[in-house]
């Protein structure tokens, strides 16, 4: 940072500002991480310099022959990582990953099933302000009521009734097993194909810890910073039978020149991703989320479809009269960030909320174990509970600091170098 620090004063202190409150504070956003000090460096190489448009041998820069050996060896990884015939490591974001995918599979105005954002899914699974709801009829499905978890008898007799041409399978807000096994076989029955879009899910299923839906989707989307703990970017697997179309989809069909630099850091990521300390921290990470959410119960919060096996979970806070914008800021205050998410049949708009998600991939990297959940569900309660009370804000934030201030953050220099 010495160069930067000298060459760009402003922009040199406001990374500053944002290390220090990567340090001093408690990262409960179920989508972030900490990457390693690797994958940073790759992100920051140069790499960045090149225009590579196209594939690997077929490209239309001259000078691309370091870059047919970074993404070949970022695909070799991506495939052997999860097992797929096929892989495209060049979307820019999950967002693209999923445009590209839609883009391969449908024609504009083809029906979808997929799990609507109110529910869990995401902006891409067909939200009327996306591309996706504009562009093709989606049909949505939903939790069960009475045990917000998954109905697939229901996901069945929607997809008997509706006859989408796909069904997406993923979530952004769910917290039990995603059965894609069962989902390809209600696809099957109603010849639709499936996509599965495991950006929230990819280290876990990398690790062996979740049912992997490669074997049973056409294709699956990603991205490669939540779970996975890699640089913020996306990637597609798929079937071999699909594999030109998702590459004409990604380039030239929606993306120009790919970001060399990040598809570097992606093949960081799967080469830590398939060590075995990478499975051990997905363990942690899942018993941490269990930990964190049975504290909060304990202490009167209601989890929503009663706990988790992955790692985050949705607190449904409506018996407290707190929304989850409210909580969000209140936690915002002690310094614990979390993000407000609607909860399924919420009666809040999507910007106030009923509810907070949770997620420990983040803190878990940083080397917080179930004392350090315990503690935190501690002061989660303690701050909502005394809603407003600037004194208790106070007292619970040097508490948070005391606590943080005992880990190292990954990736970060002055707060060790891992
Ligand atoms: N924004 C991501 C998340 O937080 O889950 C989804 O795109």
């Amino acid at each position: 940072m010495s160069i930067l620090q000298n060459h760009d004063t402003e922009v040199y202190q406001v990374i500053m500002h944002e290390e220090q409150r990567l340090h001093d504070n408690i990262e409960l956003i179920a989508s972030e991480n900490y990457p390693s000090r690797a994958v940073l460096e790759a992100l920051g190489s140069v790499l960045n310099n090149k225009y590579a448009e196209g594939y690997p041998h077929k490209r239309y820069y001259g000078g691309c022959e370091v870059m047919d050996e970074v993404e070949e060896m970022t695909i070799a990884r991506a495939k052997k990582l999860f097992g797929a015939d096929h892989a495209n490591v060049q979307p820019h974001a999950g967002a693209q990953a999923n445009m590209a995918a839609l883009f391969a599979l449908l024609k504009p105005g083809d029906r979808v099933m997929a799990m609507s954002l109110a529910q869990g899914g995401h902006l891409t699974h067909g939200s009327p302000v996306n591309f996706s709801g504009q562009q093709y009829d989606f049909v949505p499905y939903s939790v069960s009521r009475d045990t917000e978890r998954l109905d697939y008898d229901e996901i069945e007799r929607i997809a008997k009734d509706s006859k989408p041409k796909l069904i997406i399978a993923g979530a952004t807000a769910y917290s039990r097993i995603i059965d894609f096994e069962r989902f390809q076989k209600i696809a099957e029955s109603v010849e639709a194909t499936l996509m599965a879009d495991i950006a929230h899910l990819a280290g876990i299923i990398a690790a062996g810890l979740h049912p992997s839906p490669v074997p049973h989707a056409a294709v699956v989307t990603s991205t490669s910073h939540k779970t996975l703990r890699g640089p913020r970017s996306g990637f597609i697997l798929c079937k071999s039978n699909w594999a030109s179309a998702v590459d004409k989809a990604v380039f030239p069909g929606i993306q120009g020149g790919p970001l060399m630099h990040s598809i570097a850091a992606k093949a960081v990521a799967f080469g830590e991703a398939m060590r075995p300390e990478f499975v051990d921290y997905q363990r942690r990470v899942l018993e941490n989320a269990k930990t964190l959410a049975e504290s909060l119960q304990k202490l009167g919060l209601r989890i929503l479809s009663g706990g988790t096996d992955n790692h985050m979970f949705m607190v449904d806070l409506s018996s407290t009269g707190i929304t989850g914008k409210a909580a969000e800021e209140a936690l915002d205050c002690v310094g614990i960030t979390t993000n407000k998410n609607a909860i399924p049949f919420d009666p809040q708009p999507p910007t106030i909320t009923s509810g907070i998600r949770l997620g420990t991939p983040a803190v878990t990297t940083r080397g917080f174990g179930p004392d350090e959940m315990k503690l935190a569900a501690s002061f989660i309660i303690r701050t909502l509970s005394n809603f407003g009370n600037e004194n208790v804000y106070n007292e619970v934030k040097q508490e948070v600091y005391h606590m943080t201030s005992r880990f190292p953050v990954p990736g970060i220099d002055r707060y060790n170098n891992l």
